[in-house]
């Protein structure tokens, strides 16, 4: 006889994980809230699923609960929901979910991350008690946090949620020799770097980019029907010196590109947190990284590299030299073809990790 099958999690770790792979259909196109999804299980197994599409429109709760409902009544009361935040408790565009959850005839909640946002956070557990629901929290807690860091860090501080770019060369370099083409990275690293862009809320850029390199900052790679808006296009120039026919200021999402200054990133970061802005990627070039470095407002970094030398040219982290060297943690390498790609976050020694 074989031998039994070793979990190698719980149970409410597994239909966590369910309930973590519908939060991640909602990332990018949620904001200003948070992804959250949520699975309901009975009998062993998921009735219902759902996740939270964007701002205003049901919470992963209440869509998950609409789908058992439709697909099998009879089991929703007396069910277990796993959701990956802690169901809200007062009004806001939506109605509380620990209504909507008691309302079902839930019996338990299994939830991952306390909501950070102060009108929810740590409210719900008492009441669903009060209703007899029994609660369980902190389920894969790490990863559900995770998930909802951009939320967490602008719905604390109003600052959003910053994200690092650049593909260079093996020797730091982000331009290649006079005549050649000014492509660094390859088709691989160039794509995975263009998805993250379906992440955030906000691309920023350096007027020298925009001189330079004329991007589009756009959507592509199967982004369309996604449901996410192009994203904000941020120059941040002090001469105000920009060429008119850049495709940013004439394409057909001219709309959404707007200037700022920028001598303080902190402060126009905060002004972009203010409208709604929860996450942002800079995409460079190296005069603004620096800027980003040196003021320490970066929370996370994808760096590109290519088996290339360059020699001379611009570098990806350009201006005066930083205060301290910054050290990433919890890092990982990806290869992509011959090229790599650095993913970490940065530890800033006064504040340690920022969220
Ligand atoms: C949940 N489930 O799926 C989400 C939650 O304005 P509202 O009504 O959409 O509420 C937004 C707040 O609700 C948001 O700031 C966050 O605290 C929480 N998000 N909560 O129970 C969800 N997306
Ligand atoms: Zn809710």
């Amino acid at each position: 006889m074989p031998p039994p099958i070793a979990y190698k999690e719980t149970p409410d770790q597994h239909w966590m994980h369910l309930a973590l792979d519908q939060a991640q259909q909602g990332v990018g196109l949620t904001s200003p809230n948070p992804p959250v999804g949520a699975v309901i299980v009975a009998q062993e197994k998921v009735i219902g699923r759902g996740y939270h599409h964007r701002a205003g429109e049901p919470h992963a709760e209440v869509e998950a609960i609409r789908d058992a409902q439709k697909t099998h009544p009879k089991l929703l009361r007396g069910a277990t929901i796993y959701v990956t935040l802690e169901p809200c408790s007062t009004h806001g565009r939506t109605g509380p979910c620990t209504e909507a959850i008691k309302a079902a005839g839930i019996k338990r909640v299994v939830f991952g991350a306390y909501d950070p946002n102060p009108s929810h956070r740590e409210q719900s557990r008492n009441i669903l008690l009060l209703a007899g629901i029994e609660v369980t929290a902190g389920v894969l807690e790490e990863e559900c946090r995770a998930i909802i860091r951009p939320f967490s860090k602008w719905i604390t501080t109003g600052i959003p949620y910053v994200i690092a770019k650049a593909g260079q060369s093996l020797d730091g370099r982000i331009t290649r020799p006079a005549g050649e083409s000014s492509l660094i990275t390859n088709d691989a690293a160039r794509a995975h770097g263009r998805r993250l862009r379906m992440r955030v809320d906000a691309i920023i850029v350096g007027a020298e980019t925009v001189r330079k390199d004329n991007p589009q900052l756009t959507l592509r790679d199967g982004s369309a029907g996604s449901g996410k808006v192009q994203p904000w296009r941020v120059v941040m120039t002090r001469s105000g010196d920009l060429p008119q026919h850049a495709h940013l200021f004439t394409d057909e999402f001219k709309d959404r590109t707007v200037i700022m200054n920028d001598k303080s990133l902190p402060d126009a970061l905060a002004i972009l947190g203010k409208h709604g802005v929860v996450s942002v990627l800079i995409e460079g070039g190296g005069i603004i990284l620096g800027q980003a470095f040196r003021e320490k407002v970066v929370d996370e970094v994808y760096w590109y590299i290519a088996p290339r030398l360059c020699g001379g040219g611009r570098p990806s982290i350009a201006g005066p030299a930083l205060p301290d060297s910054i050290e990433l943690k919890d890092v990982e390498l990806r290869t992509m073809g011959d090229n790599v790609c650095f993913h970490g976050f940065p530890v800033w020694p006064e504040t340690g990790a920022q969220v």
